[in-house]
Parts: C-alpha cells; structure tokens; sequence
C-alpha cells in the first residue's frame, strides 16, 4: 500500500511511519507536513535515502500539493493538526484552520481521486468531560469544549458526513492521552521530564485531580493501523490506554522514576474550562480489531523517562529556540511562574 501520512514528523506520525514501515515491508510511506513549530524533520532523519519513503514539505491547506500527493497513493492516515489545548485558548485561528479546513481538503481530493481510503485520527476530547464514572465509546455524544477539541469535532463531522454523503471509504479512531518518544515537550509528560532534567519545577494545574487515561503511543499507532486495514468502513474506534491516573499521581510517578521530591511541585493557576476526566471504552477495537493495550504503563513511562534522558540535544534545542518565547510567556524566564487567570 503507498500511505500518504500527513502530519508525519509530529509525535505520532512520526511513530507510526516508523511502525508502517517495519511491520508492513512492502507498504511505501509519503510523509506531508508543513513543519509547523511542532513538526520536525530531525525525527525523521534515519529514514534519509529509505527506498520506502518520501518526505513533502507542505500544507493541508493547500489544494495544489494535497492533490498531487493524493493521485500517487492508495490511502490517507491523517494525524496532521494543532494539538495543544493550551495553545488554542490563547489564539485558535490556526486550529480552525488546519484542523477543519485541512481536513475537508483532503477529503476533497480523496474524492477527486476514485476515492482513496482516509483514516482520521481524532481524540477522545470531542466528547468532552466525564464526572467520576462512565467511560466514553463511540456511541458517546459529542461535546467538545474547548477550541481544539470543538475543531477536531469538527473534523469528525466533515469526515463523517463524507462517507454518508459520498461514500468516501473512511474510518475514524478518538484515542486518550498519548505518550512516548517524540512528545513535543509542552505536552505533560515530556514538559514535566525534561524540566526536572533542567532543575526545573513541574507546573500542576489546579487542583491536580483532573484525570486521563494515558495510551503508549506504539498501542496507539498498532490501534490505527489494525482500523486502516481492517476496519469497517464508515466506522469510527476509540483506542485507550485502560490507565486512568489523576495529573497528581502521574506527577508523583514522574517524580519518584526519576529520583525526585514533591517539593518539586509548582501548583498554578488552572487551566480555563479544564476538562475534569476523560475515559474510554476500548470493547469495540478490542471486540472487531483484536486491539488492546499491550505497554504496562510502569515500563512505558520508565522508558519514555529513559528515551528523553538519552535525547537530550532533541529537547534542548526545541526548548531554547522559538519555543522557550511561548514557554516563558506563561512561567516567567524562570520557568516557575504563571499569570493569573484573568478569570479568577
Ligand atoms: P503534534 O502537534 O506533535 O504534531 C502535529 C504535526 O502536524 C506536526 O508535525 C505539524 O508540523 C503538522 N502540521 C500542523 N499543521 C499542519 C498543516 N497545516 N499542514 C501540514 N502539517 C501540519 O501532534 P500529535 O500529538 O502527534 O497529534 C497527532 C494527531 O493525533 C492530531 O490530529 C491530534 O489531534 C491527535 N491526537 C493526539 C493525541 C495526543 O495525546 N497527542 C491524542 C489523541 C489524538
Ligand atoms: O503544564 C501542565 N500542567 C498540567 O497540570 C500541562 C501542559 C498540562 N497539565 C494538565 C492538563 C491536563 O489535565 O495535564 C493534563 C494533560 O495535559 P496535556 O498534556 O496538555 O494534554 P491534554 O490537554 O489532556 O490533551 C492531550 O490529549 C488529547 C493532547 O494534547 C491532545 O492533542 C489530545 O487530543
């Protein structure tokens, strides 16, 4: 099969280019990417001169180049997006852009192209926050609630209403909180390992007893390559981790694997409209794809702590260039502050 993934130097592209490429030995793999502040080409490196892989700098905004890529491939896995929750409460043009106009634009020329096979990957926050109990599946109805997670709905519905309109042969997966090798480091876990590695404290929203249930990323990428292949059409799977964790015994794990004391907690003012818990049902995946977890997660998050220790030249140089500005905006030059919420 010749994939088209887009978004494929972000975190979980990169890690499932990776996994296509060595669990399907024939399938050829284009990668898309604008190489936006998240993307970077260094993750894809080792894959310079592979006969089985493409990489295209571009938009999926942009018709021009999405059709092209599109006329030479037999499917389309699209992770490309702007990720971060906390990025789209300060400004969230660029999600309403690439993450609702970017997608109807590949659906577009997937149409144009006798209707090349889409996966879209999409989260679980499109069905917004859990009280104590209950798990969300794919009968969840939508509620998004913030603006990533209101353009990533967005998305969900465009893609649906592709197949339900055109019969696009699409699916659709919303999985929990990923973590792994390659996390941009804004995210929880990579911000909080790397800080500790710079002597920094790790900033706690709130209350800390916000919960998410947290999937290895090879699980997820395994997830999504099991609903590619075999998955029925027009049909949407959610991929957790079955690891719910409040943000505060994630941080104290975090803290105890790497040698740490709570003292090394900074509690700050918390998120605007902090979804309080997500939580899915995997039977489906499990039940039609022979899905489940397979990474316990004491070894994932041991070997997450051990790839960003042995990484460190890659973190550094994302937290000393254009996003140490971002970073600094919200904790000081310090890196321990927070502004107050306007709100509170
Ligand atoms: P990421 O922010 O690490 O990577 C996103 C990638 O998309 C980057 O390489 C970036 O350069 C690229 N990109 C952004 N805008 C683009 C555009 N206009 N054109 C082309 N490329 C563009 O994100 P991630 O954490 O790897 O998430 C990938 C996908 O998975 C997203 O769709 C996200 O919503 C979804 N998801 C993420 C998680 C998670 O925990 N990270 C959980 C569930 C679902
Ligand atoms: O510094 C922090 N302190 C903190 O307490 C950060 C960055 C986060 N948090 C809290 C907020 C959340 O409750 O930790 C939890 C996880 O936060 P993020 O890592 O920002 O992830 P989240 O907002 O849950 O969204 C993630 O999972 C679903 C991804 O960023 C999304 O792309 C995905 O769809």
């Amino acid at each position: 099969m010749r994939i088209l993934v887009t978004g494929g130097a972000g975190f979980i592209g990169t890690n499932f280019v990776f996994h296509t490429l060595r669990a399907h030995p024939r399938d050829e793999v284009t990668v898309l990417d604008a190489l936006t502040y998240a993307g970077n080409l260094e993750n894809l490196k080792p894959l310079e001169g592979h006969p089985r892989f493409t990489f295209a700098k571009g938009d999926v905004c942009d018709r021009g180049v999405v059709e092209t890529l599109i006329r030479g491939s037999d499917a389309v896995v699209h992770f490309a997006a702007e990720s971060h929750v906390d990025r789209s409460i300060a400004d969230a043009s660029a999600f309403v852009r690439t993450n609702i106009l970017g997608t109807q634009t590949l659906l577009d020329a997937c149409r144009r192209n006798a209707n090349v096979r889409f996966h879209h990957v999409s989260t679980d926050e499109v069905f917004g926050s859990l009280g104590p109990k209950g798990l969300f599946n794919e009968s969840s109805p939508y509620d998004p609630r913030s603006p990533y997670s209101a353009s990533k709905a967005a998305a969900d519905h465009l893609v649906r209403a592709a197949w339900h309109t055109h019969r696009l042969p699409v699916t659709i997966s919303n999985t929990s909180n990923n973590y792994g090798p390659f996390c941009f480091p804004e995210k929880l876990i990579p911000l909080f390992i790397t800080n500790l590695l710079e002597g920094k404290k790790v900033p706690l929203y709130g209350d800390g007893m916000n919960i998410r249930d947290w999937i290895h990323v090879e699980d997820h990428c395994r997830g999504i390559d099991l609903a590619l292949r075999h998955g029925t059409l027009g049909e949407t799977y959610c991929f957790g981790g079955r690891n719910e964790r409040t943000n505060a015994e994630l941080t104290e794990i975090i803290l105890f694997e790497m040698g740490f004391g709570k003292e090394m907690i900074l509690p700050v003012t918390d998120r605007p409209g902090h979804d309080r818990r997500y939580a899915i049902d995997s039977a489906k995946a499990e039940r039609t794809l022979g899905w489940h977890p397979e990474v316990p997660f004491i070894v994932g998050i041991r070997k997450t702590i051990a790839w960003y220790v042995a990484n460190r030249p890659w973190w550094e140089r994302i937290k000393s260039g254009a996003y140490r500005e971002y970073y600094e905006k919200q904790y000081g030059a310090g890196g321990v502050t927070r502004p107050q919420d306007p709100r509170t």
